[in-house]
């Protein structure tokens, strides 16, 4: 048992890390504040995950790779509507999650069959009262 001090600890009293970001951080890559990074994956006949949960005033950037052929992404509420090639490339769509809501994410490009069976959601979280 040892009770030298962190120097580290010793050197910074405070927190520096205040809650600035809220601590919802499931984001992959680099951080900004303020917006989420949700990787997507579209096939066959559905997307993946199937239910993306965000939160009012959010900026959201999905990326979203097809696993086989062309697909799309269409939010109607958020006008997000793009192409996602075959091939794996992944596509960007960023846009801000400006209401609260369950909104259907669909393919709009015609893959198959499954097509029409082929549905997301989006679930924005109202924001909670300051
Ligand atoms: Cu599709």
């Amino acid at each position: 048992m040892s009770n030298q001090q962190d120097p580290a600890a010793a050197a910074a009293p405070f927190d520096s890390h205040t809650a600035a970001n809220g601590g919802a951080v499931l984001a992959q890559g680099k951080p900004t504040e303020g917006e989420r990074t949700i990787e997507v994956v579209a096939k066959r006949f559905g997307f993946e995950p199937s239910r993306i949960e965000v939160t009012e005033g959010e900026r959201v950037k999905l990326v979203v790779r097809s696993a086989d052929g062309v697909h799309g992404v269409e939010i109607k509420k958020f006008k997000v509507n793009k192409k996602v090639p075959r091939g794996g490339d992944a596509v960007t769509i960023e846009f801000a999650a400006t209401a609260a809501g369950e909104f259907p994410i669909l393919c709009s490009e015609y893959c198959g069959d499954g097509h029409e069976e082929m549905k997301g959601m989006l679930v924005v979280a109202a924001k909670a009262p300051q």
